[in-house]
């Protein structure tokens, strides 16, 4: 059997699929075993936009995301995906074919230092130098990506070991199935701190949980989102957080961070902050002011290293997010009803408020202003997408508008952007993950033009997949957010490399066999998305939305931000 073959055989062992590479003469063997042995694999034509696919499958089901690359120039363009999933804590297994050892390092075609290149992308590269080898080091690349924070994985091939055969035992190609998805393995806090925390939680008046990815790394939505009603505990949350509670439960106190409806003031006056599966980054906190200095803190981690890099923790809480909520659940049971009575009047001010805020900007979600304002879009999407619905949100503005809009309708990851690295270019290939991640549900993606524009060619990956998705280009021909931040930083007229051609999506879409749809008006959307939603096959959705970066920057208008000095303020 070849070491194609092998490598083959054990993706098939951990139930692996689907997988999305770009192939080249190293990894050929595997090839061949991938069709004979029919894996789920599929051709796609950027390798960046392989490793975005199989993060997004990742992010939705918890399984470890497949790809792989042929050596140099495919394994170079991993690397953008591959920090994207280091970062997110995403599970993933990436085979790379290297040059052949026997030949190595005498000019050979496409060779480079790919290994030393891929190795701070990933968290962790296993080369493989033996074929006999390959069983082994596939189980180890499945547990090293599904434990602690899960991450990427890159099995480094050799030519020679691809290519090679060797008797292996018929039993050879087996796996843990515990290591098929993320979190492989589980722990707990230490006793004491869970019981610190349990009291702290019991004795808060103005608590609030402030939700981070890692909740729905650790699949933790439905007992979150029932430790919070146990409590009548409000939640906040970052975009990748979002549906960590539905964000149509009373609790939901939405985004928090640079952009928010009313959680940063209710972080303000919080008199204890319970930060779980967060590692308050830049934008969770805008630019660390979000929680404010002083502020109480617990914060709840799988990663130690995340305790006390931008806010000091008075209680640090080393554990999975969901064994770790459901043990503080089962010790504040006896006082839970008595806690939930007292906390009644705060829960009923933060749906106040909240339903306050919406009460204020219901005309944004409606509006009828023309070209089509970005509140109306997301208007559109609240009411037309189904509870179990998937948006995936694009590196620019895209994840912004969607992560401060939208709305969740049930715990669990519904909004699925890339903030990992916050890339553009992720809503093509991200859509096409969801929707092999999840048949049946209905998938909307939203990107930018200049996203769109890098992905273009995986068009044809999604119709020759025959995959369902309906994805919405924000068609503001600009890289909008720099324009945006030019017109705040330098003024009016004072752009720079931010303008794109005017551009047709829904023509360009139909060039490539794909159906589009060019909407000028607001009254036009919702249709265009209830045809996208009933296609079968791919939609584009080409959105003309204003071209005014004085109108660009998130918020329920498009808001016209004055500038403060010293700061960067969107
Ligand atoms: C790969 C990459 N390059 C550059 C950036 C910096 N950047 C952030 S937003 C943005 C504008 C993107 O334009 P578009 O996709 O059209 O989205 P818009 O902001 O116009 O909605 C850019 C270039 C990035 N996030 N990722
Ligand atoms: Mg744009």
């Amino acid at each position: 059997m070849t070491g194609g073959e092998a490598l083959a055989r054990m993706i098939q062992a951990f139930h692996g699929g689907p997988m999305f590479g770009m192939g080249g003469f190293q990894l050929l063997p595997f090839y061949d075993a991938a069709r004979r042995l029919s894996l789920e694999h599929h051709l796609i034509n950027d390798e960046r936009a392989a490793v975005f696919a199989a993060d997004a499958y990742a992010k939705l089901t918890g399984r470890v995301g497949l790809a792989d690359a042929t050596l140099g120039p495919g394994a170079t363009n991993l690397v953008t995906g591959l920090v994207e999933a280091l970062n997110a804590g995403t599970p993933m297994v990436v085979l790379v074919g290297d040059s052949h050892r026997g030949h190595s390092w005498k000019n050979m075609t496409q060779e480079s230092r790919q290994i030393d290149i891929l190795r701070p992308a990933a968290k962790e590269v296993i080369r493989v130098e033996q074929i006999e080898r390959i069983p082994e080091l596939m189980r180890r690349a499945f547990r090293v990506a599904t434990s602690g924070r899960p991450g990427p994985v890159v099995v480094d091939v050799p030519e020679d070991v691809c290519h090679a055969t060797y008797g292996f035992e018929p039993d050879a190609f087996s796996g843990d199935p515990a290591t098929e998805a993320a979190p492989a393995v589980r722990c707990r806090p230490d006793v004491a701190s869970v019981e610190r925390a349990a009291g702290l939680l019991a004795a808060a008046r103005r608590p609030i949980l402030l939700a981070g990815g890692g909740v729905h790394l650790s699949q933790a939505a439905d007992t979150l989102a029932a430790f919070a009603h146990a409590l009548n505990l409000p939640v906040a949350h970052t975009m990748t957080g979002k549906g960590a509670i539905a964000c149509t439960d009373p609790l939901s106190a939405g985004l928090f961070g640079r952009y928010d409806r009313i959680a940063n003031a209710l972080i303000a006056e919080a008199d204890l902050v319970f930060v779980v599966g967060c590692k308050l980054g830049e934008i969770a906190t805008k630019r660390f002011t979000v929680p404010p200095k002083g502020a109480r803190i617990v914060h709840l981690d799988l990663l130690p290293e995340e305790f006390g890099r931008t806010n000091e923790p008075e209680l640090a809480l080393w554990g999975d997010v969901r064994e770790t909520i459901a043990e503080l659940h089962r010790l504040l049971a006896p006082q839970a009803g008595d806690i939930r009575q007292r906390q009644m009047p705060y829960a009923v001010e933060v749906a106040r408020r909240h339903a306050a805020w919406k009460a204020g900007v219901v005309g944004k979600y409606t509006s009828d202003e023309v070209p089509v304002s970005m509140g109306r879009l997301m208007g559109e999407l609240n009411q037309r997408l189904a509870p179990d619905g998937i948006l995936i949100a694009d590196g620019g503005f895209a994840a912004h508008w969607g992560g401060l809009l939208f709305d969740t309708k049930r715990p669990g990851r519904g909004f699925v952007p890339d903030r990992g690295f916050a890339s553009i270019g992720y809503g093509l290939p991200g859509a096409i993950g969801a929707a092999l991640a999840a048949p049946g549900r209905p998938v909307v993606s939203l990107t930018g033009d200049g996203g769109f524009n890098m992905m273009l060619g995986e068009l044809e990956t999604a119709r020759r997949l025959g995959l369902t998705f309906t994805i919405i280009v924000v068609n503001n021909a600009a890289s909008g957010y720099v324009k945006a931040l030019q017109h705040l930083m330098y003024g009016s007229g004072a752009y720079h490399a931010s303008d794109l051609a005017e551009t047709n999506y829904a023509r360009v879409a139909d060039a490539l066999g794909v159906r589009g749809i060019r909407v000028e008006r607001p009254g036009d959307l919702g249709p265009a998305l209830e045809v996208g939603l009933a296609e079968r096959g791919p939609t584009v959705i080409d959105l003309v939305v204003t071209r005014d970066p004085a109108k660009m920057l998130p918020g329920v208008d498009n808001r016209t931000v004055q500038v403060k000095k010293g700061d960067r303020v969107a």
